[in-house]
Formats: C-alpha cells, structure tokens, sequence
C-alpha cells in the first residue's frame, strides 16, 4: 500500500487541537508517536497547519451574541463556530512538540484568509481558492494519499474528500487519527467519506 507514489497527509496536529489547547479534541496528542513512526515509511509526507488572522470568522468571538459550536451563514454556506484557535504565530497554533517536523518536505497553511475557513488541506471553504497541496503533490508523482491527524470529522474528513475529489485514491489510517464529534458529525464524516470512495483502514492493515 505505501510506495514510492504514495503520500502521508498529517493534519493539524497542533498544540490548540491537543488537550490544554483552547479547541482539545480527545486523545489527540495520543497519535503523535504513531504518525512519526508512520511518517519514517513515506517518500513524500506533507504537514497541513490551521493558520487563522485574529478575528477570523471562524472565531465564535468574531460574532458578537453567537457561541462556540453554534453555526451561521456565510457566503460561502453554514460555518460551524469555533473558540479562538491556531492564530498566527501563536503557540496554540505550533506542532506539537513531539512531532517530528524533519519527516515532512512541504507545510501547506490554510485558513489564512480573515473572511473565508478551510477545513480541507486543498480548498478553502469557498470552495474556489486552491492551496496548492493538489499541484505540491502531482508535481512530485503521487498518486495515493493516506490521511491522518485532527480531527477525522472536520479537517482530516475534508482534506481525504478532497483529495478522492481530485483522483489520488485515498485512505484515512483511523486509528492515527481523532475526532471532535459534534451533534454526529463523526458518523456523517465517515459516511461522505466513504461515499466518495476513501479507504478506511488501521495502521496494522497498512503493508510496505
Ligand atoms: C479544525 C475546527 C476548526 C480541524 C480546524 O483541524 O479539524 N477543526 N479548525
Ligand atoms: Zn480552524
């Protein structure tokens, strides 16, 4: 399954998404050791980071009456509300210290942009404003992606869609990944996710 033509997409593993960050999702700091051992195993691995100005209208802050986790409309459709995370230069918005940056050839930032989020590591919320991950990876041959990090329902379940969406095949290792689960959003996760084709596998199914 991992061969020279395949890829490792490590999402956000960043301190604000870990416990003691201001968006912890459950056990995430729990994959690190696992992705870097993974990460030894790849030819090309890319590190995507959450990278949001201060008051980004993904911030609950940014909307003066509204909470973190309730939804409102913006022009590019419902964005879900979050608390303050991964600002820019921020140490929630850093690596975890754990995980091994010497692994990875390329860090794509995404929602960068104050008006617009970006859960996928490819497109942004607008979905028209490529990141460049998609040309990063043909440009180096690849033509299969398997997808780890935080959080399998939000970022890593967009960036697998993505990339099924753009014809690398494409797998999400669950067990080197961890989820928010908000109102269900896990099980529809893997529901799109696997309408669209993307393999869900374990690290001990994964060979080469
Ligand atoms: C994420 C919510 C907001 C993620 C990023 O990495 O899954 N979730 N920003
Ligand atoms: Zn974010």
């Amino acid at each position: 399954m991992i061969d020279a033509r395949t890829a490792l997409i490590v999402v956000d593993v960043q301190n604000d998404f870990c416990p003691g960050g201001s968006l912890p999702v459950a056990g995430g700091d729990e994959i690190v050791a696992l992705v870097n051992q993974l990460g030894r195993r790849f030819a090309t691995v890319v590190l995507t980071q959450d990278w949001h100005p201060a008051g980004h209208l993904s911030f609950a802050s940014s909307h003066p009456g509204r909470a973190a986790f309730e939804a409102v409309a913006m022009p590019y459709g419902p964005q879900v509300l979050w608390p303050d995370h991964c600002v820019q230069g921020s140490g929630g918005a850093a690596f975890h210290p754990g995980l091994d940056l010497a692994m990875a050839q390329a860090i794509i930032r995404k929602g960068c942009r104050r008006e617009v989020d970006s859960y996928s590591g490819f497109i942004e919320a607008d979905r028209a404003t490529p990141t460049g991950l998609g040309g990063h990876l043909r440009d180096r041959g690849v033509g299969r992606v398997a997808v780890v990090g935080l959080a399998t329902d939000f970022c890593v379940s967009w960036t697998a869609q993505d990339a099924a969406r753009l014809g690398f095949e494409t797998l999400v290792i669950e067990d080197a990944c961890r989820a928010i689960d908000l109102d269900g959003s896990l099980e529809r996760a893997w529901a799109e996710m696997t309408a669209l084709g993307v393999g869900r596998v374990r690290l001990a199914d994964l060979s080469g």
